[in-house]
């Protein structure tokens, strides 16, 4: 293979299914990912050494003994934190209607600079301040009212996954189509099908404007409910922190290993229930692999019954779906992107669980 071969550019692989397959194997070595690798890995060195005696240390449940990254991400200066985020919903404000109850939304676009990971700062088109925006509930059958306020420098849009006329799409050339800069709208519909989705901008180009931040998760309950559970929202994204239309940076919940630093605190025996997003923008593929369990998976959430029992489910750009299980043991337990690259430049995380 000729040296100048290595330079092909991933958007070139992608664009040509020839190039794609004979590519596939170059993948990895052509995305420039190299310097955020050194940057996040620099911990790895410490914390790899001095073990080399065989046995389990008696440390092995604090320590994670994996790479991850040096100091923190000050959730008070990104103005939101993904301990939060995980079980944070915004179920709006309910008002009567004719006998109908509506749910009434407000999403603000903002531009604002936040840090995906320490000293990594990312310059993100926001909804309401915060990446992903707010986890928006609402149960099946119900009207949903969001005010859409455009405080960003560019046109944006909000467009909802679900069923509804095209006027409530959210898309440029349709409806109101977009909403410029100080504009504002509001998009209406009922709440259908139940399951988990997704909402985000809609202008062009469309890769920039979700890739920026400009995206949440859209829960619709069944209208009987499901099982009582620990339930959290995870959204597996991106960041392209130098503008070559890759990603640096990999995350659930916006933050380099936010959950490797702070494990995710989940009980003994406990139904949980997790509701994974993926609106990765570049990568073709995500996907959320979970250690020493098995889960049910229900894609898209839209059936009462579980399609897999797994420990693995691979996710294209915009799909989701229901992870729920239960924990036998107490202990730490990793969960991470089986596309292992990703794991290493923060898409990795831990649940610890206790009685
Ligand atoms: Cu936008």
């Amino acid at each position: 293979m000729k040296s100048g071969d290595r330079k092909i550019s991933r958007r070139r692989l992608l664009g040509s299914a020839a190039g794609a397959t004979a590519g596939l194997g170059l993948l990895h070595e052509s995305i420039p990912h190299r310097g955020a690798h050194d940057q996040l890995a620099r911990a790895a060195g410490e914390e790899h050494g001095g073990r080399g005696g065989g046995g389990v240390p008696s440390e092995a449940h604090k320590g994670a003994g994996h790479r991850g990254t040096v100091g923190r991400v000050d959730p008070r200066v990104n103005g939101f934190d993904p301990q939060e985020i995980l079980r944070d919903y915004d179920r709006g404000r309910v008002v009567r209607e004719g006998g109908r109850t509506i749910r009434e939304f407000e999403l603000v676009a903002e531009d604002r600079e936040i840090e995906v990971a320490p000293g990594v700062k990312f310059a993100a088109w926001t909804y309401n301040g915060r990446v992903p925006g707010p986890t928006l509930r609402a149960t099946e059958g119900e009207r949903v009212r969001v005010k859409f306020v455009n405080g960003s420098n560019h046109p944006h849009t909000i467009h909802f996954h679900g069923i509804h006329r095209d006027l409530s799409d959210g898309i440029p050339g349709v409806g109101v189509g977009n909403i410029e800069p100080g504009g504002s709208t509001t998009y209406e519909f009922d709440a259908l099908p139940f399951g988990l989705h997704l909402y985000h901008c809609h202008s062009t180009p469309l890769a920039e404007h979700i890739a920026k931040g400009l995206y949440g998760a859209f829960i619709i309950d069944p209208e009987k409910g499901r099982p009582e559970a620990d339930e959290l929202v995870m959204v597996m994204n991106g960041f392209d922190t130098n503008f070559d239309l890759a990603n640096e940076v990999y995350a659930v919940n916006t933050v380099a290993f936010a959950y490797h630093d702070s494990p995710i605190q989940v009980k003994r025996g406990q139904l949980v229930r997790m509701y994974v997003v993926n609106i990765l923008e570049f990568d073709l593929l995500n996907s959320f692999h979970l250690h020493a369990n098995f889960f049910d998976y229900y894609p898209t959430g839209t059936k009462r019954e579980p399609r897999d029992f797994t420990d693995t489910v691979v996710m294209g750009q915009g799909e989701r779906g229901i992870l729920e299980l239960r924990f036998p043991f107490t202990g730490k337990y990793m969960f991470h992107a089986h596309v292992s690259e990703f794991a290493d430049l923060g898409w990795m995380g831990f649940f610890e669980v206790t009685d």
